[in-house]
């Protein structure tokens, strides 16, 4: 016995010795000390000595037992050392390269303006309204007292998908529903920002796909002067506390009366150029009272209520701002162009 568990020793660690990873040892630590283990065999056959050789033949195993136990540790310090050396070498990060750059993307100049708009009519007490860019005629022309005739009805002039669906023209629509959903309830201050669609050929002032934001007032005793000054105080902040704005009377069939608005021409200071074509104004909105039709075909009595509405087209005002000279730089995606406005 005594020989056999020489023989399990000297077997034992040969075979740690050659070793060379954890699964090994883990295997050889099963296979010796483990509870079917070679070990536990050879007490097992311990019923056979007699009782002097007993505890000596038990010694022995049990001092056999910690001398495997602490060579197995020491080899898995071993391995597990290694394997550290290992990883370490593989996965050095050399902290000295450069990094991969992350290129820093910009506000869209569009959508820079849109937000600054609606910051400006946000503190005068506005709120923002949305709504869907396929309209039906109804809301996009019936409602808005254009009539059935009216140029901007034709199929040259408007994206038809369906005798009754559209493109939307202008972000009216969205404001007769909110007329229809407040149900003849004041005050209404709205405005409303989105993609408006027109049949036109594309050039340096004209795209077929624009951005408007237009605004309305419905309440008890609205007026034109109220009007004038709302626009007045959104252009001081849009353009400058110095700018000045001038109202020339004009026609749309949803506003009377109607007007368009200049403001001082940013470029030669009203003195006169390219720019303003020698005017020294700069047209920048439509605008006027809502029409009576306008009003109570949407729920609201007209002799009671008043209303003004306007509408900002977005493009125009970037290009003044940031000095575009072609509207379709906004849609080209030209990266070049759009960099130009990290500071913005
Ligand atoms: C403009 C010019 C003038 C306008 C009118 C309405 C509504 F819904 F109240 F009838 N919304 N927007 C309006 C009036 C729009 O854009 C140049």
């Amino acid at each position: 016995m005594q020989e056999r568990l020489e023989e399990i020793k000297q077997n034992t660690l040969s075979q740690l010795a050659t070793a060379s990873d954890l699964e090994q040892v883990k295997e050889l630590r099963v296979k010796v000390l483990g509870k079917k283990g070679e070990i536990t065999q050879v007490l097992r056959g311990m019923g056979s000595l007699s009782a002097e050789e007993r505890p000596r033949v038990g010694q022995l195993a049990n001092r056999l037992r910690q001398e495997v136990e602490a060579a197995i540790e020491t080899k898995e310090k071993e391995l597990e050392k290694q394997a550290m050396q290992q990883r370490l070498q593989e996965e050095k990060v050399d902290v000295t390269l450069p990094g991969v750059p992350r290129p820093l993307g910009a506000i869209h100049p569009l959508t820079a303006v849109i937000e600054q708009v609606e910051d400006i009519f946000i503190g005068m007490g506005f709120a923002v309204a949305e709504g869907p860019e396929v309209e039906q005629d109804y809301y996009n022309f019936e409602a808005l007292n254009v009539p059935k005739d009216h140029p901007a009805r034709d199929m040259q002039d408007t994206f038809y998908l369906t005798e009754d669906l559209l493109l939307r023209t202008q972000t009216s629509p969205v404001q007769i529903r909110t007329m229809r959903k407040k149900e003849g309830h004041v005050p209404i201050r709205i405005i409303c920002p989105g993609t408006v669609y027109r049949r036109d050929d594309d050039d340096a002032t004209h795209s077929h796909q624009f951005m408007q934001i237009e605004g309305l007032v419905v309440d008890r005793g609205v007026s034109m002067t109220e009007l004038k000054g709302t626009l007045l105080a959104f252009v001081k902040q849009m353009f400058g506390e110095e700018q000045s704005i001038r109202l020339r009377p004009s026609y749309f069939p949803f506003t009377e009366p109607s007007v368009e608005v200049d403001i001082r021409c940013m470029k030669c200071n009203g003195g006169g150029c390219r720019i303003c074509k020698e005017t020294g104004w700069i047209e920048i909105l439509g605008a006027g009272m809502v029409h009576p039709h306008v009003l109570r075909s949407s729920g609201y009595d007209e002799k009671r209520y008043t209303g003004f509405a306007f509408g900002i087209g977005v493009e125009r005002v970037a290009m003044l701002k940031y000095g575009v000279d072609d509207i379709r730089h906004f849609y080209t995606n030209d990266l070049q162009f759009l960099r130009q406005f990290r500071s913005v």
